[in-house]
């Protein structure tokens, strides 16, 4: 026997399967068609790690089982390669982003390569390459023309350091995502998209989809849908009213005070009528320099100003109200004010305690001097004139339809989620495809211009005015307007990192095309993505852009389906062998490569696979690494003890089946550990049982050929079968037989029947005995005796002589 070299036998595979183009996915075949999908990586210099595999390996177990079920198979990879560390790299270095972003793919590939994945190489996109951008563009184009973007001012968050305005989700904390260095509020055209409109759509489309249900709910919370009313309140004294957006509109009459948003247009409306202007500005001033999250979720002490000289009236009670400014309202929310009330909204309560404003009970159950009172379910309506002794949902309806019948208000839903701020003022990224001219205002460059191609620079660093280094090369920004032919000036923001994920999953199906996004041929063939795997990080806005840009494409006729994935799954994490997250100052990283050249490749996708739970997180540990290529080998071995038979033989028959069951479930439900534990206790009795029959041994193989592929290719072409394994089908099944026959067996002591036990008609003397024991009567007639001789014929007879 040949010992098992695993670097000769995968370098073979690779070679072979590359060279006769195997795992190409063919467009138009007719057998069933599977697109298996799992999240492009960012090629960034530090190569590929063993995150990536864990991620990578669970979609390449089921396409590689997917085409042993006849499937023809769609598993794609490319490279999501604009962001800031090749960016921030070409700053430091002088060296374009475009060379650093080439060796980086480089040795991605080789890398991935090394691995035996069985992508289709041929389709690989780069978000990077024109040819790609080209699209990238134009699906913002179709959003311009269709009034989904938009440009703009806003203060946007700032950071000092990067030079970059940041979106709200990367600043969190009021600190920088990327340097972690303070946020500033910086005034800024920007571009938007209005994601906001799809709201609905992006809520509906989760009914039809199968996603975790935590990624769901992730969804939904990111939309968050809010159901209200608007409420007008009357200004006193002037035609014009103040209106509010409200989920409680059943607390009406324990409205004791009103909110503005510092931004809020009523301040300058009625400046004349204000009695503390001074007082307001300085207040507005504060509130400018505080990021959302400070005003928001650091606001544990409330800070705010009485608007002096107007008030606004209760529209149930005609009570006068007055009106506040304070920054814990948001302008982007709703209507941008509030009505409070003190006595059942925390923040209210707190705001009225600071500033010693009156606060009335209007559910009653709780004690409102105390704290407010929030219980929805329980709360019983005092002090409301119209609703009094209701519950809260009755009369939230009873006050709902009050105000809509006499004009006062309407129900109203509002989301959280805000629209996507669609930019960057850095150089590696996509150009904006828009021309600025005097006259003709903003004009989408034409289609056949497409793509705007970025320019070469000296400088990747952005301005100091937060403006893109592109805004410095004068003959790129200076062109003439598409419309008028005047003179104009092409936009210098480029797109954020997210624009180029939002639709890659459709490039692959048609990946070359010059003339279209994807070919509608390809794009009916393939329909959608049938399952997309990856991670929990980012995961939220990746799926809610990705889902938004294919449902608009959807909307205009574009593509096939309405929503861009079937099913999503999500690996966890792997961690260190010390049970933190890997990092390079922790020093506990693992380089897949390492893995690959002490123990091989199947090693280390069996090894990754075996490691735990896949959707939970698992530490690393060499002594597993190290047990799965102990596994390998013994499967190695078993050509030492292989015979013939086409057929399960009699023994076998029952692990078989049972194993086979187990693996092809196991698979499907992403347990992959427990699938090659099952694999591992199979050989573990073929070798107590001292032989294994060809047929059995090749199934066996194929069971595996997933996540081992080259090993057990090898074995395959080394049992002396024809062709190659991947060219089998995958083995099935026998329900009947997946479980070993249970046979009821007489027991008798001393020559008489003295009880009846059911066991496995295989079991052993001691198995029997050990069944027999847990018989009252039988171990009753045993008991204190002992043992003279046992008679045992399986699956016939038990008898015990006792003394
Ligand atoms: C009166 C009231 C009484 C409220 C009560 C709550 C409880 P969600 O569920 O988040 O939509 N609100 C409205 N617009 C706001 C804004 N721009 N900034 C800050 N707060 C705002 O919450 C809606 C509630 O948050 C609204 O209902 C409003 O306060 C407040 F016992 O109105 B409520
Ligand atoms: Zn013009």
């Amino acid at each position: 026997m040949k010992s098992y070299n695993y670097k000769t036998i995968e370098e073979k595979w690779q070679k072979i399967w590359e060279e006769k183009e195997i795992f190409k996915a063919v467009d138009f075949s007719d057998k069933p068609k599977f697109y298996g999908l799992v999240e492009f990586p960012y090629p960034s210099g530090v190569g590929l790690h063993v995150g990536h595999v864990r991620a990578y390996t669970s979609l390449e177990v089921i396409s590689r089982k997917r085409r042993l079920e006849g499937y023809n198979v769609l598993f794609p990879i490319g490279w999501d390669a604009f962001g800031l560390p090749t960016e921030n790299y070409a700053i430091q270095t002088g060296r374009h982003p475009r060379l650093v972003t080439d060796e980086n793919i480089k040795v991605f590939t080789q890398q991935l390569k090394e691995i035996g994945y069985s992508f289709d190489w041929d389709r690989t996109v780069d978000t990077t390459d024109p040819n790609y951008y080209k699209w990238t563009q134009w699906i913002f184009l179709k959003l311009f023309e269709n009034d989904l973007a938009f440009k703009n001012k806003t203060y946007v968050n700032f950071c000092n350091d990067c030079k970059v305005v940041l979106a709200n989700e990367e600043s969190q904390d009021g600190v920088c995502d990327r340097c972690g260095s303070e946020v500033v509020q910086m005034e800024k055209d920007v571009w938007f998209l209005k994601i906001r409109e799809y709201a609905e759509k992006l809520l509906e489309g989760l009914d039809t989809v199968d996603f975790p249900q935590r990624i769901k709910l992730e969804q939904e919370n990111w939309i968050g849908k809010s159901t209200g009313a608007e409420v007008d309140f009357e200004i006193n004294g002037v035609d014009d009213k103040l209106t509010v957006f409200t989920t409680r509109p059943d607390t009406l009459y324990g409205v004791t005070f009103m909110v503005v948003a510092p931004e809020h247009p009523l301040i300058e409306k009625y400046n004349d009528k204000i009695e503390n202007t001074d007082e307001i500005k300085l207040y507005q001033e504060q509130a400018r320099k505080k990021t959302e999250f400070e005003r928001v979720q650091l606001a544990k002490d409330k800070s705010g100003v009485e608007i002096k000289g107007i008030k606004v009236k209760n529209p149930l009670n005609g009570e006068l109200v007055p009106i506040w400014v304070a920054d814990y309202v948001m302008m982007g929310y709703g209507t941008g004010a509030i009505m409070a009330v003190p006595g059942h909204d925390t923040r209210d309560w707190e705001f009225a305690r600071k500033f010693d404003i009156p606060i009335v009970e209007v559910i009653g159950g709780g004690n409102v001097e105390e704290e407010a009172f929030t219980d929805i379910e329980k709360g019983i309506l005092v002090n409301s004139d119209l609703i009094n002794g209701l519950n809260v949902q009755d009369a939230k309806t009873k006050i709902m339809d009050h105000l809509e019948s006499s004009g006062l208000g309407k129900r109203t839903v509002n989301y959280k989620m805000k629209d996507w701020a669609f930019n960057r003022q850095r150089y590696w990224g996509e150009p904006i495809p828009i021309i600025h001219c005097s006259k003709c205002g903003m004009v989408g460059v034409p289609e056949d211009e497409l793509p705007v191609m970025l320019p070469e620079v000296d400088n990747y660093k952005p301005t100091e005015t937060g403006e893109s280094p592109l805004a410095l090369i004068e003959d790129w920004v200076n062109t003439t307007c598409p419309k008028c032919g005047g003179e104009a000036k092409r936009e210098t923001d480029t797109m954020p990192q997210w624009a180029g994920s939002s639709w890659y999953f459709l490039r692959y199906m048609d990946a070359r095309n010059d003339k279209r996004f994807a070919g509608e041929d390809k794009l009916d063939y393939w329909q959608q993505v049938d399952w997309y795997n990856g991670g929990m990080e980012h995961v939220t806005r990746h799926l809610i852009y990705s889902r938004f840009w294919h449902r608009f494409l959807y909307d205009l006729g574009y593509v096939p389906t309405p929503e861009p994935y079937a099913k999503r799954s999500a690996q966890g994490l792997i961690l260190g062998a010390d049970g933190e997250k890997m990092s390079k100052s922790r020093g506990n990283v693992i380089n897949p490569r390492d893995i690959i050249g002490e123990y091989g490749a199947d090693t280390l996708r069996t090894y990754i696979m075996f490691i735990g739970d896949y959707e939970k997180p698992a530490p690393w540990s060499d002594n597993g690494v190290k047990g799965c290529k102990r596994f390998l080998d013994r499967l190695w071995k078993l050509q030492e003890i292989l015979e013939d038979g086409d057929n399960y033989s009699k023994e076998n028959e029952v692990l078989m089946n049972k194993t086979i069951k187990k693996v092809t479930e196991d698979y499907e439900n992403l347990k992959f550990n427990t699938a090659i534990a099952a694999m591992m206790s199979m050989i573990n009795e073929i070798n107590a049982k001292g032989s294994i029959n060809k047929r059995e041994f090749s199934d066996l193989l194929l069971l595996l050929n997933p996540v081992a592929p080259h090993i057990t290719e090898e074995l395959w072409q080394l049992a002396g079968n024809e062709g190659m394994l991947h060219e089998r089908s995958w083995p099935e099944f026998d329900e009947s037989k997946t479980v070993e026959d249970i046979i009821e067996m007489a027991v008798q002591i001393n020559g008489k029947v003295r009880g009846k036990i059911m066991l496995p008609l295989k079991s052993t003397q001691q198995e029997a005995n050990k069944i027999a024991m847990e018989d009252d009567v039988i171990k009753s007639y045993v008991e204190g005796k002992s043992i003279v001789k046992e008679i045992f014929v399986p699956g016939r007879i038990y008898n015990i002589v006792v003394k």
